[in-house]
């Protein structure tokens, strides 16, 4: 027996065991669920497996899914070690002389102990710090063949990914639900190597030349003098920058939208931002923008909402991802690209294709549909996987290529440049999160981190004494070809084309395909940021920028500020409008929302019907959640998962009232009972809560005497989103239809349109 092989023995024996430590409890087998000693207070119960998306289990048994030959560290093995293998007898006291000291030098567990611990940290990545990292695998459709000739593209091809999502500015343990640009990174480990598509939830950037990136983050990131305010845009130094450079004019547009507050990761879409070449198997090429499109539609949160959860959960995305992924209910993504002809000019309908501040309107070139992401395993090591993830614009596969957008070229040279510095040293990629599962056979020797073992005396080519190998592969055995594209016969010069120069007519047409709702939040949210700076100067020219896009926005923002409104300095021209550029008006599936149950503790009569609405919200892929005055059991097999103190109707979609529970000795007193007025019926909490969902425009459900709470509230049942009934099924049925519009959009003074 090789010792290779006994080692891969053992391995395998220690990834099944981690395999069956991670199985997750098939309820009703024997012996397969754990013991339960508590009624469970689980956050959320777990969602039914769609049959479609059966995975044997969330986390990977392997820990990380990341490629053959990686060892597992089990926390579970039988003694504590040193890291060279010594069993240690005691790791809560150090060596001393005495029992007062003074400690030992030669206390070797001591010392190694502290000094891993004093380098745990790495630097954080200068942008995109805040992340949340998860697997999934991507199935293609087949039908991109025509244009790429990428194998994880053909049909039924199924390549596993990783996945970060993140926002930019701030620090890695910033507020999930700050405005800003959200990354959306999506690495395939394809069998031709990986492909890593590293895109945001907003389809255009903010420059159009990479070398302003350090400018345009040095002014996003807080001010360097005190440092602050931690992950905003609302402040001097970015509206310095962006009311002076107006190309990011577009990007700023779609910023104060509400993009820039997501409800949830998985109700984002994503974009590829640059153009890419294709070419398919006969080598025709097409220039083609890649969407993400989420199975869940898109959804923001209301400002005023993300200002709050900021405070209340600021892992709300995080967790919400992470939740999702754990109890089954698996968010998906339809890769799709629009595809143009690959002229000379590179242009399409008049839109300069290599301009990352363009978009082409989808009734332009629809987004076609070539493959589909399913995110179906949480990490098992946040720092392991999510941290030490490299993403790089450069790994591409046969059939992508980069086309000449300055933007993407300064991104080729950033992404392995800053892995130097963020991941110690030039062998990132052989961390286990980073290895291609397609064999690496290169000729890139030693360095800091080097794992692998190199045999052979011959890192060269050519070479004869390892017997010339490894050799170049042909285009027809997967290697990777550049396209032969021509390049302009040009003089050297540090300048854009005049193509790049009309940084407003696109967020003009952004804004008007707005719904009257969706332009108030814009005007809102410009309002909100410009009235945070301090410099006047700096408002003005914003206003300025904003009269070149549209005179009812300049208008109103500078009615907010107590400015007056400035007259255009370039012709304000129509121009055709983007139904699809608008996120609401349109029906999506209500998975995966939060259904919050306000029940009274100590009322028997409240939790009539409970069980059977947990099970109707759990089989319509929806999460319920019992609230109560106190956590625990409150009958046989029903557990209140949240309090009236540790609840907030923000993380809720919907709230049914299943009863009006009277004042709770804890509660703050309400305001009402300060003035004398009568004292109030029901919990202040509970009132507070369905106020809040109130106005941020969510369905209200009650029935039976819980409609008091609805009163109390100020709410009249039966006005639009406030659903009055006599029991549970007949409630949550409407509720459930409505929920399908995302908010009770005419609850607000602005229509949807
Ligand atoms: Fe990035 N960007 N970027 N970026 N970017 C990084 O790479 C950079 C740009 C994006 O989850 C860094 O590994 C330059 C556009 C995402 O790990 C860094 C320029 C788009 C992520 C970097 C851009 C992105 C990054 C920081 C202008 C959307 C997070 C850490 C030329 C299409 C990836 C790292 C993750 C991360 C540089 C512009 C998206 C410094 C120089 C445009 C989603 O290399």
């Amino acid at each position: 027996i090789k010792p290779a092989k006994v080692v891969k023995e053992a391995l395998d024996k220690a990834v099944e065991k981690v395999a069956d430590l991670v199985t997750p409890p098939v309820p009703g087998v024997p012996g397969s669920e754990p013991p339960r000693l508590d009624p469970p207070t689980e956050p959320r119960g777990p969602l039914p497996r769609k049959p479609d998306q059966a995975s044997p289990q969330t986390r990977s048994a392997t820990g990380a899914e990341t490629g053959a030959g990686h060892e597992v560290r089990e926390q579970r093995g039988e003694f504590l070690t040193t890291s060279a293998g010594l069993r240690l007898h005691d790791t809560d006291h150090s060596l001393k002389a005495g029992e007062r000291g003074p400690t030992l030098l030669q206390d070797h567990h001591l010392r190694e102990k502290i000094t891993h611990f004093d380098h745990e940290r790495i630097p954080e990545r200068v942008v995109h710090a805040r992340g949340a990292g998860v697997h999934g695998v991507f199935v293609g459709y087949g039908n991109a063949e025509q244009v790429c000739r990428a194998a994880f593209l053909k049909q039924g091809e199924t390549t596993p990914v990783f996945v970060r999502f993140s926002t930019v500015v701030g620090s890695r343990g910033s507020a999930d639900t700050v405005r800003d640009t959200r990354g959306f990174a999506t690495k395939f480990y394809t069998s031709e190597g990986n492909f890593d598509l590293v895109g945001n939830n907003i389809p255009v950037f903010f420059i159009q030349d990479g070398i302003k990136f350090p400018d345009i983050i040095h002014a996003a990131k807080p001010h360097p003098d005190r440092e602050i305010p931690q992950a905003q845009s609302a402040h001097d130094t970015f509206w310095d920058f962006v009311s002076q450079h107006t190309e990011a004019t577009h990007h700023v547009l779609w910023h104060m939208s509400d993009r820039g507050v997501p409800r949830s990761y998985r109700t984002m879409e994503g974009f590829g931002v640059h153009t890419f070449r294709l070419v398919n198997a006969e080598g025709k090429t097409s220039l083609a923008k890649f969407h993400w499109k989420p199975k869940l539609g898109v959804h923001s949160l209301l400002w005023e909402e993300a200002q709050l959860i900021a405070g209340v959960d600021p892992d709300f995305h995080r967790r919400d991802l992470f939740d999702a992924i754990e109890s089954g209910a698996f968010p998906q993504w339809e890769l799709g690209i629009q595809v143009f002809p690959d002229t000379p000019e590179q242009t399409f309908e008049g839109i300069d294709l290599l301009d990352p501040t363009k978009i082409v309107p989808e009734e332009l070139a629809p987004v076609q549909p070539i493959g589909m992401l399913t995110l179906n395993r949480n990490t098992t090591n946040y720092f392991a996987e999510t941290e030490q993830v490299a993403f790089h614009v450069g790994h591409l596969v046969p059939g992508i290529d980069v086309t000449d957008d300055p933007l993407l070229h300064a991104r080729l040279f950033s992404y392995i440049d800053t892995q130097l510095s963020r991941l110690g040293g030039p062998n990132f990629n052989q961390i286990p999160v980073n290895r291609p599962h397609a064999p690496v056979n290169d000729m890139l020797r030693d360095g800091f981190h080097q794992h692998a073992v190199h045999s052979g005396v011959a890192p060269y080519k050519p070479n004869s004494l390892d017997g010339g190998c490894p050799f170049t592969a042909g285009a027809d055995m997967s290697a990777y070809v550049e396209v032969a594209a021509p390049v302009a016969a040009a003089v050297k010069q540090r300048k854009s084309p005049a193509s790049f120069a009309d940084h407003f007519s696109q967020p003009r047409m952004f804004y008007r395909s707005l719904s009257p709702l969706e332009r108030e939040h814009v005007v809102r949210a410009f309002t909100f940021e410009l009235g945070k700076c301090y410099e006047q100067a700096i408002k003005e020219r914003q206003l300025r920028v904003l009269a070149n896009v549209d005179a009812e926005l300049c208008a109103r923002v500078a009615e907010g500020l107590g400015l007056p409104a400035p007259e255009p300095t370039v012709p304000v021209e129509e121009v055709t409008t983007s139904p699809a550029l608008s996120q609401v008006g349109r029906v999506w599936p209500p998975d995966g929302r939060m259904i919050g149950i306000v029940v009274d503790a100590d009322d028997p009569d409240s939790l009539d019907g409970l069980h059977t609405l947990r099970q109707t919200i759990t089989a319509a892929n929806m999460v319920p959640l019992v609230i109560a005055a106190r956590g625990g059991a409150l009958e046989e097999g029903l557990v209140a998962q949240r309090t009236f103190l540790t609840a907030r109707s923000v993380e809720f979609d919907a709230i049914l009232l299943a009863a009006a529970p009277p004042p709770a000795p804890d509660a703050l007193p309400s305001r009402d009972a300060k003035a004398g007025a009568p004292a109030a019926t029901v919990d202040p909490r509970v009132v507070l809560m369905v106020q809040e969902a109130y106005r941020h425009a969510k369905v209200i459900g009650a029935w039976g005497s819980a409609r008091t709470a609805l009163v109390e509230a100020g709410c009249t049942p039966g006005e639009p989103g406030v659903v009055v009934g006599e029991n549970p099924a007949d409630v949550f049925a409407r509720v459930s239809e409505l929920l399908a519009a995302h908010r009770v959009w005419e609850r607000f003074p602005v229509s949807v349109g």
